[in-house]
């Protein structure tokens, strides 16, 4: 139990937790090593459909490890090339569900914010608080609060470093439902398997149309999602999702 991460497999749902509890989750260079290795894992494992990402019912993640950081150089942190690594989280196909209970903080709050649904328990708080300690965000919170939250209140979180509680960022639209505390986790691996039992193909397709209306105007966006649709219609579960609807019974997807 003192690995920096834990990776379990739970039907077709991997969990990928942060175990750092003595530094509130710090995000190490070796723990976001470690999580991107165990997130790359669970997306080529097939028998793997929705992953969920979590804290401790304390904390999610109160960001970077300072400590990492802050006799680094310029030119230290330009080599180190960290962000390569999020990038990769970017990448993974799979949907991912953010299980966040306590502070998710600087790049616990951007990690969340890579995930495509926030479970948050009653206790979550949401912040960007890197102004304080002489810097900015810099894993995307700048640009993903912002499209998730407008820009007048990401500018006092980034400006001001104001924290969210679970409520408002629900409110503001950066979380998908608020829980209880002692559910925070059962909730989301609920929703997790009940995504899971979608077809897995499509379910990528459509995380990936999803993220483009971030990237694209909205006629090249209309037409990206176009051609996901008609992709579909070379899978084996297209056929057998209506066919069983058509039949009156469950359907039995299986990925092709
Ligand atoms: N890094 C390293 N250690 C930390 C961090 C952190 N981010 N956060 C907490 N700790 C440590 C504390 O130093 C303390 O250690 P010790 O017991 O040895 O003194 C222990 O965790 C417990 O913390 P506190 O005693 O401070 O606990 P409190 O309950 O009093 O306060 C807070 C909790 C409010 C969360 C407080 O710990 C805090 O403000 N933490 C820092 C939050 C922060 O500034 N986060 C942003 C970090 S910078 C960042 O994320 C930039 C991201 C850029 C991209 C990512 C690149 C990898």
């Amino acid at each position: 139990m003192d690995d920096i991460l834990l990776a379990r497999i739970d039907g077709n749902v991997g969990l990928a937790t942060l175990n750092r509890p003595e530094v509130l989750n710090a995000l190490s260079l070796e723990l976001m090593k470690r999580l991107v290795d165990a997130l790359e894992a669970f997306d080529a494992d097939p028998n793997v459909y929705v992953i969920v990402l979590a804290g401790s019912e304390k904390v999610f993640a109160a960001g970077a490890d300072i400590g990492d950081m802050a006799d680094a150089s310029l030119v230290e942190m330009y080599e180190r090339n960290q962000f390569a690594r999020w990038m990769r989280i970017k990448q993974i196909r799979k949907p991912m569900i953010a299980a966040v209970s306590g502070f998710a903080l600087g790049g616990g709050c951007e990690l969340a914010m890579h995930c495509d649904l926030i479970v948050a328990s009653e206790t979550a708080r949401f912040g960007q608080p890197e102004i304080n300690i002489g810097v900015m965000p810099g894993a995307g919170g700048t640009q993903r609060l912002t499209r998730a939250i407008g820009k007048f209140r990401a500018m006092e979180m980034v400006l001001n470093g104001r924290f969210l509680s679970a409520q408002e960022a629900f409110q503001a639209g950066l979380v998908t439902r608020v829980v209880a505390r002692e559910q925070f986790l059962a909730e989301a691996l609920r929703l997790a398997h009940e995504i899971a039992r979608r077809p897995p193909i499509a379910l990528k397709l459509a995380k990936e149309a999803v993220l483009k209306a971030d990237e694209l105007p909205l006629s090249e966006g209309l037409e990206y999602e176009r051609k996901l649709f008609y992709t579909l219609f070379a899978t084996r579960d297209q056929k057998e999702g209506m066919k069983a609807f058509l039949e009156k019974r469950p359907p039995r997807f299986e990925g092709r």
